[in-house]
């Protein structure tokens, strides 16, 4: 049977191409180098390029690696170098990577980010991305060109405990599910609209996927008592049927009965928040963007595009059945059947039916729920930083939804973000005077702005500014969410920073007032993220030290809010980046200028 093609082993990597670099270990015997597993340097050669796929049934144009979607898995040890060669083979379009949660120390300019870090791949062309994964987590990789994210341009990235360390729980095997959301509408027309007067919306996704896997118009719950009436869970059309090969059949988890799995779980959705659950099993989160958590159990939890987490899920329950492990829509009015994936206790056949129906989604608009969750992850005491008592400089930013001339817009304090045609990272570096708006933005937003009316005047304007932070200062920011221009109406959203893990201080509702609330921030034992939700209305702090010379983007990490202008740059010790390469940099302003910044570099 084919079948077993579809499970994925616990444990077992298959990077695309995996090349020791012997030269790397001559490298050893330089004293700067850390030695044993961290020498390291993993190769990889890949192709970007559209293929036919159909990952919810549908035939569609996916943007996929090497012709795999999801793009291949990477697995690396803390420690290790990872080379990635990627060569742009779409016709008309640009192309970067992003390397989500990874931080780059060092590396500002392998960041991934079209017009931050680097200019985009020209269709035919290569670059190399160089870089440290400098600690074990559950990552992933991903598009950060346009929308190219939602076009299917991700892949799991895991990096795993150097040698001879040891993770601070145990577990038997494990999985890493990738989740997503899908649309039978290409980037290309949803960007149009986006961009368009009239606006036109995306509207809700077409199907949810596990690992780039889903059922549209076909349902594999309709066997089985669905608990819910609405579409959200019984999905439309008839019962599926697989046979195993097919692209959307579902991911298979094969495992043995009393013995404990780490799901490493990511979102890599363009506009849902998901919740995720497995039915009659208990999910124990000790793991969450990359650090570890205090271990605590739940029954189902929630996650935003950008977020990852491990959770042990240990096989207690009637060996004698297969379970549906589900992935359904929160945070926004639900139009989409929910993702499924199968629990198969070995060596039930995989595709038997769970006779159990797959678990509810939890209301999507219950955020005290929500807020609930996020209150629960906290670091783990003894291996994660605390954050420094105080910090240097509180900067303020409030999300609203604007017009900027007819266009809908998301502004941060009334400034939609507009990337400049020249990376951030060579006209700071270089001092270029018109690359982009040098006056700084704003920090903080007028005092009589009612966050819960929509805007009275709703008109913002398109920017470029950067937020300058002094190197090794520590900055707080305060994500203040607001109405959107629709009455009774404030969306949430997940903001992602590039090149730092930040310290979640604390979550609130209504009106961030320092007065009242900064003596409620958690400085005993708050969780160490990359990215993190704003609940509708509310606001969410989070403090980080700014100790990583280069050019960061900080935005929503919902793909058509940041293609509306959601986010803001941060920059800090520019001037001290050395090493830029030349193909980083060889567009915009700086197109002409390799000599010259291979010179500075050289003379310094
Ligand atoms: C919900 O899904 C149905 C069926 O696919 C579609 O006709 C409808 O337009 C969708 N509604 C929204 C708001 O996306
Ligand atoms: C959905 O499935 C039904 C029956 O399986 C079929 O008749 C119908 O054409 C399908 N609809 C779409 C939009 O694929
Ligand atoms: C699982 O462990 C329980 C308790 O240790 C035991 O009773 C049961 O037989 C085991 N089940 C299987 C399938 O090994
Ligand atoms: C089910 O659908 C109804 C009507 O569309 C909606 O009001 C309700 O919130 C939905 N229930 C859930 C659990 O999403
Ligand atoms: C908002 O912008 C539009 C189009 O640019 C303009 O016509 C309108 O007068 C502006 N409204 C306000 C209140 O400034
Ligand atoms: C903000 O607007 C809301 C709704 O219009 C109103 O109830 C509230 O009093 C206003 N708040 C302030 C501080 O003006
Ligand atoms: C935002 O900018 C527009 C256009 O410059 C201005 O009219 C409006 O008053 C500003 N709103 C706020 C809240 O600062
Ligand atoms: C910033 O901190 C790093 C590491 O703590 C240190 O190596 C560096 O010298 C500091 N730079 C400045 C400008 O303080
Ligand atoms: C918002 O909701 C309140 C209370 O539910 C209602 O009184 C008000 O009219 C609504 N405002 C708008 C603009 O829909
Ligand atoms: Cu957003």
């Amino acid at each position: 049977m084919e079948l077993s093609l579809l499970g994925c082993s616990p444990g077992v990597s298959r990077p695309f191409t995996m090349i020791v670099n012997f030269i790397a270990v001559l490298l050893l015997i330089q004293p700067s180098l850390p030695l044993g597993s961290g020498s390291m340097t993993r190769h990889f050669k890949w192709e970007v390029g559209y293929v036919f796929r159909s990952p919810d049934c549908v035939e569609n144009l996916v943007m996929a690696i090497n012709g795999q979607f999801p793009g291949p898995t990477i697995r690396a040890k803390a420690g290790e170098t990872l080379h990635v060669e990627l060569t742009n083979k779409l016709y008309t379009e640009g192309v970067v990577i992003h390397w989500h949660g990874i931080r780059q120390f060092g590396t500002p300019w392998a960041d991934g980010t079209a017009s931050i870090s680097q200019c985009a791949i020209n269709p035919g062309e290569t670059f190399v991305y160089r870089f440290k994964v400098d600690k074990a987590g559950t990552y992933f990789y991903h598009g950060h060109y346009g929308m190219q994210r939602a076009a299917g341009l991700y892949g799991s990235l895991i990096v795993d405990v150097a040698e001879g360390e040891k993770e601070p729980f145990d577990y038997d095997g494990e999985f890493s599910l990738l989740l997503s959301d899908w649309w039978h509408k290409s980037v290309h027309e949803q960007e149009v609209g986006l961009s368009s007067v009239p606006f036109r919306w995306i509207g809700e996704p077409q199907s949810l996927l596990i690992n780039g896997r889903g059922q549209y118009n076909c349902s594999l719950a309709s066997g089985s008592a669905v608990a819910s009436s609405n579409a959200t869970t019984t999905g439309r059309g008839g019962p599926c049927r697989f046979l195993g090969h097919e692209e959307c059949a579902p991911q298979i988890l094969g495992v043995l009965p009393n013995r404990t799995y780490r799901l490493r779980l990511a979102s890599a959705a363009s506009l849902s928040s998901l919740n995720f659950a497995v039915t009659s099993h208990r999910l124990v989160v000790v793991e969450a963007d990359g650090n570890y958590v205090q271990p605590f159990a739940v029954d189902d939890l929630d996650i935003y595009s950008g977020e990852s987490y491990s959770v042990l899920l240990t096989t207690d329950q009637d060996p004698a059945a297969n379970y549906f492990i589900s992935a359904g829509v929160r945070g926004r009015q639900p139009n989409t059947t929910q993702a499924l994936a199968i629990l198969n206790y070995k060596p039930n056949p995989p595709f038997r039916p769970p006779p159990s129906p797959p678990p509810v989604t939890p209301r999507w608009d219950d955020y005290s729920r929500s807020r609930r969750f996020s209150l629960k992850v906290h670091a783990l005491a003894g291996r994660s930083p605390k954050p420094p008592r105080k910090s240097d400089r509180q900067i303020i930013l409030l999300n609203t939804q604007n017009t900027v001339h007819g266009l809908v817009k998301w502004s941060i304090n009334n400034i939609s973000l507009a990337l400049p045609t020249t990376p951030y990272l060579a006209s700071i570096k270089y001092q270029l005077k018109h690359a982009f708006d040098r006056a700084p933005p704003p920090e903080r937003f007028p005092e009589n702005y009612n966050i819960t009316r929509p805007p009275p005047n709703p008109n913002s304007t398109v920017g470029s500014q950067v937020y300058r932070l002094r190197l090794n200062s520590t900055v707080d920011v305060v994500l203040q969410n607001a109405n959107a221009m629709k009455g009774n109406v404030s969306e949430i959203h997940s903001w992602h920073l590039h090149g730092h893990d930040f310290w979640v201080l604390g979550y609130g509702e209504g009106r961030f007032t320092a007065a009242k609330d900064e003596g409620h921030f958690n400085l005993e034992d708050p969780p160490l993220k990359n990215t993190v939700v704003v609940y509708p209305y509310g606001w969410t702090a989070v403090r980080f030290a700014a100790d990583n010379p280069g050019a960061w983007a900080f935005h929503c990490h919902v793909e058509p809010h940041l293609h509306m202008g959601m986010g803001v740059v941060f920059a800090e010790g520019v001037h001290r980046v050395r090493g830029i390469p030349r193909e980083a940099i060889a567009c915009g302003l700086t197109a002409g200028m390799k000599k010259a910044a291979a010179e500075d570099d050289a003379g310094n």
